[in-house]
């Protein structure tokens, strides 16, 4: 048991080092390398974009999926957990509506296309998607005249939606970093591995070792929350 916890605890902290890290690199990505941040409706804007999307997107989903995990929370209610949970994931669906809102400020004032790439279609969906699991989570496992038959019947599709949405979301962020660094980079060009290339590649492998590790800690079944182990 203490062996497990040893794992847990180095896997957590990876993850988290992981995370804050994404966090640093994508501010100095915005501060150092672009146009800052600004609500002007030009590049600044945007700026918020990326900004968002890694705090609230991936790194406050992230954590949401986890809270159960974390073992120094397992002396409190299953209850308050999970309005922790639900918050964080409110947090995360509303600060990635912001951060589409100042997309589509930025393309409408700069007269750019809104919603023809692959990365705003898949982007979308998910933004969509996470809205309603977001609504049957809170039906499902906060409204107390949910039948219990429900809920367990509900729950495989619950976690499963959850771990596939975080998953496309990274992927989304991998697709937009490129998309940005593609557009944006000339003189010298993406091709020709400027230090702001080699940077945000830096960052996306960061995300993706974020999700690889989340993943992990959520697919672990000693690691769950002692009472939820025979589920
Ligand atoms: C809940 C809750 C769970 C599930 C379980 C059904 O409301 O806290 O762990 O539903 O009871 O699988």
């Amino acid at each position: 048991a203490m062996e497990n916890f040893k794992h847990f605890l180095v896997v957590l902290s990876v993850a988290a080092a992981a995370g804050l890290v994404s966090i640093i690199f994508v501010l100095r990505w915005v501060l150092h390398f672009r146009e800052g941040l600004a609500w002007d409706g030009g590049p600044a804007e945007f700026n918020w974009h990326p900004v968002l999307i890694v705090i609230g997107f991936i790194f406050l989903q992230g954590t949401a999926i986890i809270v159960y995990r974390i073992p120094w929370t397992w002396h409190r209610s299953k209850l308050m957990m999970k309005f922790i949970h639900a918050g964080l994931n409110l947090l995360a669906f509303i600060l990635a509506v912001i951060s589409m809102v100042a997309v589509f400020d930025f393309h409408n004032a700069a007269k750019i296309p809104n919603m023809y790439s692959l990365h705003s279609w898949v982007g979308l969906a998910a933004v969509i998607l996470y809205g309603l699991q977001l609504v049957l989570g809170v039906g499902m496992y906060l409204m107390p005249f949910t039948p219990a038959s429900w809920r367990a019947a509900f729950m495989p599709l619950h976690v499963y939606g959850g771990l596939f949405l975080f998953t496309s979301v990274i992927a989304v962020a991998l697709m937009g970093i490129t998309e940005k660094l593609i557009f944006s980079l000339s003189n010298p060009k993406y091709k020709d591995s400027p230090p702001e290339a080699i940077f945000v590649n830096v960052l996306g492998l960061l995300l993706v070792v974020f999700g690889a590790l989340i993943l992990w800690i959520a697919t672990r079944k000693s690691w769950k929350r002692p009472s939820e182990q025979i589920l």
